[in-house]
């Protein structure tokens, strides 16, 4: 199912310019199945350098702007200007400029964290229904099509009665104060920009969207949460935390949120236990899912195979056997925006009723379990009923 070419959706970004760590996967993903058109940017908070980044990328010099206040402005007064906007700035701006994209009626693809606070997730909320506007979080790694495959598992009962749900997402890499020498980690541990936490926002919210996806039907009842600076300079900010969790059918999780796991590339896994049959997930090889099934050899189905549920196939790109990774998950998601931009344009196909991305909601629940984490971790690892 192709998304609509004809007139592909005239897209913009703020941030994302020379420098920054996530610029590039942006718009290749957005790029990827010609359903964004960038048109558009206010790429850098130094004006000049975001001017020439723009110009780089070939986009007409009236629109490469200083600022994204400028941009949303002198767009809002053209007939050909942007209808959606891509936030990959510092955390703390995440807020002010998602606010002021919907109240120019833009869609919105932003960062994760959406906001800092609960109230002012919900804020956004209430403006991106009030515009008919959506909101997308880039929670990248759901994009992956072993991902699919595992939520149709759960829901066809594959794996039995969900018991257990054992989430990381532990890389090694700020094991050392690293940030001394790279601005790009700066901010990252800084909570004037980075909020209230560091590794629980910056990597266990993405395993937590996961599980998400995959577990639809799963409520936190309570969580109880521990966190550390073993990087003493970080300090309030944490470079590693354990969150337990409880859901509300008995099952109980673990989400370990961590940037000081030495010598682990990437580690984000999702394992979860049924009554019957376990499944793992493991972002470093995305397209194989483990497959379980207790007193039986265990299997590993491989991304683009028939064996799988039909949902898994949606987004196959060339076949089993090919690599997929990153960049195409990303596309996933990205084209998955595109249906959902386009259905309130009036312009989707029809079939994409069940069209399963990382929204408003998503961004919400994102803010919402850093808060209670914190704010258990704060009281002294305690549990607390989420809220
Ligand atoms: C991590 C990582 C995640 C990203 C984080 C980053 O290293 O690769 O994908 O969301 O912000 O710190």
């Amino acid at each position: 199912m192709t998304n609509n070419r004809k007139k592909p959706i005239r897209w913009g970004m703020v941030g994302g310019g020379k420098g920054s760590q996530i610029g590039y996967i942006h718009r290749s993903a957005a790029h990827r199945d010609d359903v964004f058109v960038l048109v558009a940017g206010a790429f850098d908070i130094d004006p000049e350098r975001g001017r020439a980044f723009g110009l780089d990328l070939g986009l007409d010099e009236a629109r490469s702007y200083p600022d994204y206040a400028t941009m949303f402005a002198a767009e809002a007064g053209r007939a050909d200007g942007i209808e959606a906007v891509s936030i990959a700035t510092p955390n703390n701006t995440h807020f002010a400029i998602c606010k002021a994209a919907l109240e120019h009626d833009l869609h919105v693809i932003c960062e994760k964290p959406l906001c800092f606070t609960i109230a002012e997730a919900e804020e956004l909320k209430t403006l991106s229904q009030a515009r008919g506007r959506i909101v997308g979080v880039t929670y990248g790694y759901a994009g992956h099509q072993m991902i699919e495959q595992a939520r149709a598992m759960v829901r066809n009962g594959d794996l039995g009665e969900i018991r257990i749900v054992n989430l990381q997402f532990a890389h090694g890499f700020h094991s050392a104060a690293v940030e001394e020498q790279n601005p790009s980690t700066r901010w990252r541990v800084d909570p004037k920009f980075a909020g209230p936490s560091y590794v629980l926002g910056d990597v266990g919210t993405h395993p937590l969207y996961i599980a998400k996806v995959i577990l639809p039907h799963l409520k936190i009842r309570r969580l109880l949460c521990t966190r550390q600076s073993f990087v003493k300079s970080r300090a309030p900010l944490e470079d590693n935390a354990v969150t337990l969790m409880e859901y509300d059918n008995g099952a109980i999780a673990t989400i370990w949120s961590s940037a000081v796991n030495a010598g682990s590339m990437h580690g984000q896994k999702i394992r979860i236990v049924g009554s019957k049959a376990s499944i793992e997930w493991w972002d470093e090889r995305p397209n194989q899912l483990s497959y379980e099934i207790q007193g039986e050899p265990a299997r590993i189905l491989e991304r683009g195979m028939d064996y799988l549920y039909p949902e898994a196939r949606i987004d196959d790109r060339i076949g089993g056997g090919h690599p997929e990774g990153l960049f195409e998950a990303w596309a996933n998601l990205y084209r998955r925006f595109g249906f959902a931009i386009n259905r309130e344009r009036g312009l989707a196909p029809a079939g994409i009723e069940d069209l399963v991305f990382p929204d408003v909601d998503a961004g919400l629940e994102g803010v919402r379990w850093v808060e209670n984490c914190v704010r258990s971790a704060d009281a002294g690892g305690i549990w607390l009923d989420y809220r």
